[in-house]
């Protein structure tokens, strides 16, 4: 999946999102989690989506091409309390709008910090998704932040609270980090099992 990627548009309203004949992979996580981040890195394009220390960067909904047939899909992360509560709900319906109506949606890629364990809004994100089947991953991002022997150890015990919310439903989880190639790897590989 060695792919170009390519800023296409962004979407403050539904009435905004493009018609795209395209398979759609849609990055949904707290705000800072990473989100921004993983898609330049898995696209291998600098600056492309817009990073940011502080949280709450990415407001819109942003699309990017990546390669013919796919589009990488940059949702606003949740979970920010320091945006008015307005504005935080007019972003939650956003994102709701645009996971319950896109028709091309193959997989959400639901990015949680390896440090923490997942919050009330990952949760319940998971929730949602497998009551409405969607297919989702879980991708554990800033890896690098702990040693390689605590990665794997981390990542199974927040894989076990999240099948605690989510029961039997078969999903997947994977480790990221923007310091290793084998990352970008890994995450094409999960991702081919969903493209029609
Ligand atoms: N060390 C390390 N830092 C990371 C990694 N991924 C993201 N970060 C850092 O985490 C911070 C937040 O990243 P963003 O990509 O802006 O987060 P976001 O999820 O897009 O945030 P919002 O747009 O607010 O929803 C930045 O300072 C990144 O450099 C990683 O794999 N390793
Ligand atoms: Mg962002």
């Amino acid at each position: 999946m060695n792919y170009k990627s390519r800023f296409l548009t962004s979407a403050a309203s539904s009435s905004q999102f493009p018609e795209l004949s395209t398979a759609e992979i849609a990055f949904v996580g707290r705000s800072n989690v990473g989100k921004s981040t993983l898609l330049n890195h898995f696209s291998q394009t600098k600056k492309l989506a817009h990073i940011s220390n502080k949280p709450g960067k990415t407001r819109l909904i942003n699309f990017f091409s990546f390669g013919e047939k796919l589009t990488l899909v940059d949702l606003p992360g949740y979970g920010f309390a320091k945006v008015p509560k307005t504005m935080r709900e007019k972003w939650g319906d956003l994102v709701q709008k645009y996971l319950e109506t896109r028709k091309n949606l193959a997989l959400i890629l639901l990015l949680i910090d390896l440090r923490m364990p997942p919050t009330k809004d990952d949760l319940a994100f998971a929730k949602w998704a497998t009551y409405f089947k969607k297919r989702f991953v879980i991708v554990f991002t800033k890896a690098d932040k702990l040693k390689t022997h605590q990665q794997k150890q981390q990542a199974e015990k927040n894989f076990a609270l999240l099948k605690e919310a989510i029961g039997d439903t078969p999903v997947s989880h994977i480790l990221y980090s923007i310091k290793d190639a084998r990352a970008r790897t890994a995450l094409a590989k999960e991702i081919e099992k969903f493209l029609p």
